[in-house]
């Protein structure tokens, strides 16, 4: 197991040589920002991060994520341009030997949250989400401010994608991720590179929206689609958590097993109501995910793939982007190595 960290580049507020001094990260989780949706990632501005990276003393372990094109999702006949495009992006990782990539097949919105600051009782700050909150809203009538996504699209776009995606039920998303991941996987394998699908989160429809990564039986279903090394899952433990129907342990180690889980989001939540939650500290006190218990089953079920902490609360008077301070996720690191460490150990 690799410990990683994500960094949002020379924009993230939190320096490499900050998150080098973390003891147990040896990895980086980091993107081109700048690309726009459905080009390719140019390999000198991949290699380009990568140096900067290894600079650093530390690896380009993942990229997450190369952005799916709507495109591609509602499968419309430009679609094959993009997949075209997508196919050359990971021979470009494969060539420079970055070996995981995370991608998402949620449409038009990626995470959502609707409230960005909830205060917890020992004064941190953590990301909260209220199904009945999201259900109060009409998109139609314009893009509320709601954290986690709405920024990259106008309102005329966003309207038009929502009109595109009226047609497009459940089995329709299937199909086009069929086709996407027909087209991507052969060229993912023969590039060296792992693709880890990320679950929908949180995992269910919102505004009307279809969302199918939401539990073990679409996990299963998204694995059987291509069997091969190269179509993975990215687990989340803090996006499938929510669902109360998953049993996260089972499901870990049933895909672990089968070489299915290249990269791991290690983050707690607590359940507040059917459909809604807030984040928490990662320890497995704090939340309703067993943080313990999912360590353990990776190694039992001989992880070999990148992990890193997944949000963290905002603590110690820490400003920045929502989710992605420094300090908290740092504890987070500390935590899963030590559980990883302690639990290796008194196995032998
Ligand atoms: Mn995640």
């Amino acid at each position: 197991m690799i410990m990683t960290f994500r960094w949002y580049g020379e924009g993230d507020p939190i320096p490499l040589r900050h998150i080098r001094q973390i003891p147990v990260v040896k990895g980086i989780v980091s993107a081109l920002y700048d690309v726009p949706v459905g080009e390719i990632w140019p390999l000198e501005r991949m290699a380009t991060l990568q140096r900067r990276i290894l600079d650093e003393g530390l690896a380009l372990s993942v990229i997450e994520s190369i952005p799916v094109h709507e495109d591609i999702k509602l499968g419309r006949p430009t679609r094959d341009r993009y997949i075209d495009a997508y196919r050359q992006s990971i021979r470009n990782m494969g060539a420079l030997g970055i070996p995981i990539l995370c991608y998402n097949f949620m449409p038009v919105f990626d995470w959502m949250r609707t409230d960005l600051s909830m205060e917890l009782p020992d004064g941190s700050t953590a990301l909260s989400y209220d199904h009945e909150a999201i259900e109060a809203i009409d998109i139609k009538d314009g893009i509320p401010d709601l954290p986690g996504w709405a920024t990259a699209y106008s309102a005329e776009e966003l309207r038009s994608l929502l009109d595109a995606y009226a047609g497009v039920g459940t089995e329709d998303l299937w199909r086009n991720l069929n086709y996407f991941l027909r087209a991507v996987v052969p060229v993912a394998e023969e590039s060296g590179v792992r693709m880890g699908i990320h679950p929908d989160d949180p995992p269910w429809p919102v505004f009307g929206l279809p969302r199918i990564i939401t539990d073990d039986a679409a996990l299963a279903r998204l694995t059987e689609i291509v069997d091969s090394p190269s179509n993975g899952i990215s687990f989340c433990t803090g996006s499938l958590g929510p669902n109360a129907g998953i049993d996260l342990i089972k499901s870990l180690g049933r895909f672990v097993r089968k070489g299915r889980v290249p990269f791991v989001h290690a983050r707690n939540i607590r359940r507040t109501g059917e459909r809604a939650f807030h984040e928490t500290a990662h320890c497995s006190e704090s939340g309703d995910v067993d943080i313990y218990r999912i360590i353990r089953e990776l190694a039992d079920a001989g992880f070999d793939g990148a992990i890193r902490p997944d949000h963290g609360r905002m603590i110690w008077d820490e400003r920045g982007r929502p989710g992605y301070g420094l300090y908290d996720r740092a504890l987070g690191a500390m935590y899963l190595a030590g559980l990883w460490e302690a639990v290796g150990r008194s196995s032998k």
